[in-house]
Formats: C-alpha cells, structure tokens, sequence
C-alpha cells in the first residue's frame, strides 16, 4: 500500500475501526476516506454502491459490524444477522463491482464450534456445531469470510479473511446491557468503588476462558497482513489472537485490582456462561512474523484511563 493509496475504513467510529484509523495516520497513510463519510447507512445497496462509485477506494478494511456481548446476542438474534448479513453483502459486493485491489474483512473466533479443539485451528471451521448464544452473529461472519472466499474464486479478486479474539480497547461500549465483558466489568467495578459498595455482581460462573486482545495490536496485526499478503498466501481465514487465556474469574480480578476496587464479586448464574473456552492457535500468523504486543494487564490499565477520559455520555 502507498502512503498516499485511498483506503475506505468501514466502521471508524467503532472499537476496531477507529483503532485502524488511528494506526494507519501513524504510519502515514494520507488518503483515509472514513473520517468524510459517515452519514450513509451500509446496511443499503443503494446508498453503498453511490458511495463506492463516487469515492472509488482501492483498499477497503471491514470493519463495521453491528456487535455485542453475550446477553446482547442471546437478545437480538434477527438484528444481529441482519444487519452483519446486509453489510457484508453490500460492502463485498461493491467493492467487487468497482474494482477495489484488496479488502480485508474481519470475522470474529465466535464462527469457530462451540467445542473446537482448544487452541482452534483456521480448519476447524464449520466441523460442529456453533454456541447457541451468538449463533446468529456467527452465521453472518461465516456467510461473509465464504463471501470473500468464493468472489476470489470466481471473479479473481483479493479479498482476506480475519478471524480476531475478543478485543478490547480505547472506543469501546460501556453499555451494560450490550457490552462485552472487558469494558462491563471496567464499568462495573469503578462505579462500585466510586459509590463504596461492598459487591460487584459478575454474571455466569466466571469458570470460562476467554483470549483478550488489545485493539491496537489487532490494528498492527491487519495493516500487516493487508500490506504484506494476499489471498493466495493466506486462504480462506487467519486467525489473530494473543495466544494465551484467561478464566473469566481471573479476568475479573485483574481489573479490580487496575480499577482500586476492594469489595467482593458475586456470580448472578442465571446469566449465560456461553462457550466453555475460545482461545485462538496463532501459529499460522507468528509464521508469517507478527506478535502481539501488549499484556492483557497493560492494556486494562490503558483501557480505564480511556474509560476515565472518556465522555460520559458514551458509559450510558
Ligand atoms: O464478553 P462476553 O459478553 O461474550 O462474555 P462472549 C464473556 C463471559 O463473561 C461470559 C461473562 O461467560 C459472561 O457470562 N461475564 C461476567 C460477563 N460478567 C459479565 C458482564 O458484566 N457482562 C458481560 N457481557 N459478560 C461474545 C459473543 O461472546 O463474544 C459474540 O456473543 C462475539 O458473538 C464476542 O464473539 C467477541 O465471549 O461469551
């Protein structure tokens, strides 16, 4: 990729997009389009394809999704692939129509059976079935990475797949009901130490594993790969993970003690605990010469001081 190539961030507002964003002005890109567009709704063919003929990017980073923790999954089944579904289709398709060089689409370890072999290989995809509570999401990941599968295939286009780990990071969603666990508990344990309660209520069991990434590292780990390699070098999916997890019961002390809180954690077990362990086999990625970057412990702390900085109205 030049400097000054035009790439289209689609999602920059959002954890992963906005982290990509962040680490392509780093390294000097120039020709960003997503800061100038936001005002167009991607789930629309129409609007989409204005967009694409209009702004003609050559690179395309994938990133926007409608996402969520594990209640929110379990909810809102039909918005989640809808909404992933239509994004996919629409964005893939344009940027077949109109002649993008490479997109990178980003999947989540979720598309991977609910009892993969731990740590999950790229090729255990699709050998069991999927964990019910985020099936619907996972469905839509998958229809997208074969989306990008078979247009290489039968158009000759290079479009490559990302798989990420859970991510975490400064533009995350504080949202209690829909956040993933990271930030919920970054939350969670602030607002108790701030108002002096005695508890903090977890939900699940806090016995499930769970891989942790930093989301400037998954931003290193796909400019990497979009700058360094195709579609032949890499196939249908890879995998970007931290290698190593944690249960959820030490994630949570890890952030008590980050966050100053000293009172008990309590486990609501009508919560859903989801898939057992999600921890991700990198192999193929350290192969190619990434490694992460930041500890789960540094990267909680530079999580709450952006939670601390952060507008309030976005916590809500
Ligand atoms: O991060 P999370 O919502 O999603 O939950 P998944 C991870 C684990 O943390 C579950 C527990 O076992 C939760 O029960 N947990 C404990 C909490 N306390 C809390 C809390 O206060 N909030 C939340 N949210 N969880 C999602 C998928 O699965 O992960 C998506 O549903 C996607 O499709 C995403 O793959 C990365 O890791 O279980």
């Amino acid at each position: 990729m030049k400097k000054d190539a035009k790439i289209y961030i689609a999602g920059h507002k959002g954890l992963v997009g906005s982290a990509i964003k962040r680490k392509l002005e780093n390294l000097g890109f120039s020709n960003l389009i997503a800061s100038d567009v936001d005002d167009f709704d991607l789930q629309r063919q129409v609007e989409v394809e204005q967009f694409f003929e209009k702004e003609r990017p050559e690179y395309v980073f994938l990133a926007a999704a409608k996402v969520g923790g594990i209640l929110a999954n379990k909810t809102y089944p039909a918005q989640f692939i809808y909404s992933n579904l239509s994004i996919e289709v629409n964005v893939i398709h344009a940027a077949y129509k109109y002649g993008v060089k490479k997109l990178l689409f980003l999947g989540s370890s979720c598309i991977y059976p609910k009892f993969a072999p731990q740590p999950m290989q790229e090729d255990s995809l699709l050998t069991s079935p999927l964990e019910p509570t985020n099936e619907a999401y996972a469905i839509a990941k998958i229809a997208g990475l074969k989306m990008c599968r078979y247009y290489n295939e039968q158009y000759g286009t290079n479009f490559i797949s990302v798989m990420p780990t859970n991510l975490y990071g400064p533009n995350d969603n504080y949202n209690l009901e829909t956040s993933h666990v990271l930030p919920a508990l970054i939350r969670k344990f602030h607002e108790a130490k701030m108002d002096n309660k005695p508890a903090v209520e977890l939900w699940g069991t806090g016995s499930p594993k769970r891989e942790f990434l930093y989301v400037d590292d998954l931003a290193g780990a796909v400019i990497f790969l979009m700058e360094k390699f195709d579609y032949k070098d890499i196939g249908e999916v890879i995998n970007i993970g931290c290698g190593k997890d944690v249960t959820i019961k030490e994630l949570a002390e890890t952030i008590k003690e980050s966050v100053g809180f000293t009172g008990r954690l309590e486990w609501d077990t009508s919560k859903p605990d989801g898939t057992p362990q999600k921890l991700l086999d990198i192999s193929r990625l350290k192969k190619l010469g990434w490694e992460p970057d930041v500890s789960l412990k540094k990267g909680i702390e530079k999580t709450y001081r952006d939670f601390l900085t952060g507008p309030i109205v976005e916590k809500k």
